[in-house]
């Protein structure tokens, strides 16, 4: 088989930074090759975010490939807060003046890319090993990577980092001439998200996160038959310790009785567990190669942000290129890493603050407890505190820092 040898723009990972960067530029008549390691299947295999903002869901429509969003898709305007066995109701769609959240497993998203890029006769090369990148303070960036016992090299002209948290972009840069540009900033939280998926129908109409004195849990949901749970375990746990009856046995202890009743467990068909953290790179353009989405940064998936904010890094970077080759500006480029950057730690700070709300925290101690449960009843009893983890739960605008 034989693959390109020169790009506009090489794009590192097929997971939805990649693949909504792809659409956005070919809709602007710029080429972009997509290099990703594992194969499409494994990509899909990896069960991840479930909800979007409007941003997100612009964006799918931008691309043409909401329809079956739209179709399949549930519309949320509210969530459930439960702690001290009562539940509260935060009215999103009141508190922010008619703003939602789209329910749709990022799964379904990148099946819906992968296939609009199919369907477009779009080069991904999957299952591609020891991809590297070079050259990319200069002028001629290029992309090398071994396929079917072969070497080969993509020229380009940009290289999109969109290869994840563990992916070789942001490795490489730390290894390269800009290593000394380049900052991190990193929390890591003592406990995990253990994730089940499974064939039955959600426990309630909306999602439920629970600060329960057992830990925290989320009755999440993919569709009306399927349902997606987590409960706040210890790092060390393994997930080979939770049988499916261990895990529906102590979710149900931090349910209240309504939940506890209405809940129907069946076979997992995905248990994982998932460390937390909050990570943030310094800046995020380095010459010619650009981070974007998990490779750039990680958000405790409290705030359900993780793939928003991929999404809307996309979105700039594509705007920046586009204006690069089509009025010759490096304008947006060269604005590119700043204007993500007032958005994501945005992001970072809620995901946090949701998180350090909504967990147990013993190491701090019990006036940690009590300033926490304090927290919390100031949030579900105050207007104001309402509206402050809607309007941050719904998201930011696009033109958000412009
Ligand atoms: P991704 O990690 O999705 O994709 C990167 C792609 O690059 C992968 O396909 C990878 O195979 C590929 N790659 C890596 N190294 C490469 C290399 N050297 N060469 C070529 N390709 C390479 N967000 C939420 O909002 N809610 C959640 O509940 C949630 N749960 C999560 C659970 C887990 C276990 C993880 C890891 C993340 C979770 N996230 C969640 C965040 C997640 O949804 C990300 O925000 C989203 O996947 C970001 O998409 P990408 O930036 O495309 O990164
Ligand atoms: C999910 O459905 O996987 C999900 C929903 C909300 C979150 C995190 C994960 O905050």
């Amino acid at each position: 088989m034989n693959y390109p040898t020169r790009t506009q723009v090489a794009i590192i990972g097929a997971g939805p930074s990649g693949l909504l960067l792809g659409a956005l530029l070919h809709k602007a008549g710029i080429d972009a090759v997509i290099v990703e390691r594992q194969s499409g299947d494994y990509v899909l295999g990896r069960i991840r975010a479930g909800v979007l903002e409007q941003v997100t869901m612009d964006l799918m429509d931008e691309i043409g490939v909401g329809a079956r969003m739209h179709k399949e898709g549930l519309v949320h305007g509210g969530f459930d807060m439960l702690f001290q066995g009562q539940r509260h109701r935060i009215d999103m769609n009141r508190l922010t003046g008619g703003k939602n959240v789209m329910v749709y497993g990022q799964t379904e998203v990148t099946r819906d890319l992968m296939d609009a890029r199919k369907q477009a006769g779009l080069t991904t090369i999957y299952e591609a090993a020891n991809v590297a990148i070079h050259d990319f303070g200069a002028g001629k960036p290029r992309v090398t990577f071994e396929k079917d016992g072969k070497s080969h090299e993509l020229q380009c002209d940009f290289i999109a980092g969109c290869d994840g948290f563990h992916g070789v972009c942001r490795d490489t840069v730390k290894k390269s001439a800009f290593a000394s540009a380049i900052r991190e900033y990193e929390k890591v939280y003592n406990f995990g998200w253990l994730g089940v998926l499974s064939d039955t129908p959600p426990v309630h109409h909306e999602l439920i996160y629970v600060n329960s004195e057992r830990g925290f849990a989320l009755c999440s949901q993919r569709s009306n038959t399927r349902s997606r749970y987590y409960l706040q375990v210890p790092l060390t746990d393994k997930v080979e310790q939770w049988s499916d009856q261990a895990f529906w046995d102590e979710l149900k202890l931090r349910l209240d009785p309504e939940a506890r009743e209405h809940l129907v467990t069946g076979p997992s068909i995905e248990k994982s567990i998932a460390p937390l953290r909050s990570f943030v790179t310094e800046p995020l353009r380095f010459g010619r190669l650009f981070l974007s989405g998990d490779a750039g940064h990680i958000v405790p998936p409290t705030g359900a942000k993780g793939l928003n904010l991929a999404a809307t890094d996309v979105k700039y970077l594509s705007a920046a290129l586009i204006e690069f080759y089509q009025d010759k500006s490096e304008a947006g480029i060269d604005h590119y890493s700043e204007r993500c950057l007032k958005r994501i730690w945005r992001a970072e700070r809620f995901s946090w603050w949701f998180t350090t709300l909504m967990h147990r925290f013993p190491e701090n101690g019990e006036i940690g407890q009590k300033l926490q449960e304090a927290e919390l009843d100031y949030i579900v009893h105050s207007e104001t505190g309402a509206r402050s983890v809607a309007e941050n739960y719904v998201g930011l605008p696009l033109d958000f820092g412009t």
